[in-house]
């Protein structure tokens, strides 16, 4: 059934506690840990507990979802400080657009200054 958890997805274990990750907050509906592979001195991702493979799909089924997502993001990056110095919260969808995960992630990076555009 479409968000169920899936027994072979990384982030799904992750949101489950079945692998360890650094959380830095849980909502009912979200979970946010920190990246194994930092891009900034700031970076989480915040996922859904539901499974969907990338953000638009998870837009598109369970817009309430993302929104939370969202509002998680931002409260991440209240807790975090960048919210003040500026954040970005990025959704790669697609391998194209460098997603290696298939489940729904923000990155949230912030602490240094960001390019634009992005690489
Ligand atoms: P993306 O390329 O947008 O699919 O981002 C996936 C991110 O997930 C990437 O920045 C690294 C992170 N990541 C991959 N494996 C793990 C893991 O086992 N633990 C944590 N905390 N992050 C992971």
């Amino acid at each position: 059934m479409a968000g169920e958890p899936q027994a072979d997805c990384l982030f799904c274990k992750i949101a489950s506690g079945k692998v360890p990750a650094t959380v830095v907050r849980e909502t009912d509906t979200t979970v946010a840990f920190q990246d194994i592979n930092p891009q900034a001195p700031t970076h989480v991702l915040v996922v859904p507990k539901a499974h969907y493979p990338d953000a638009a799909s998870l837009a598109a089924a369970e817009p309430q979802i993302a929104a939370d997502v969202l509002c998680a993001a931002e409260e991440v990056a209240a807790m975090t400080g960048i919210k003040e110095t500026g954040f970005r919260i990025v959704f790669n969808t697609g391998a194209g657009a460098g997603q290696t995960v298939f489940h729904a992630h923000a990155h949230v990076l912030g602490g240094r200054s960001l390019n634009w555009p992005p690489g």
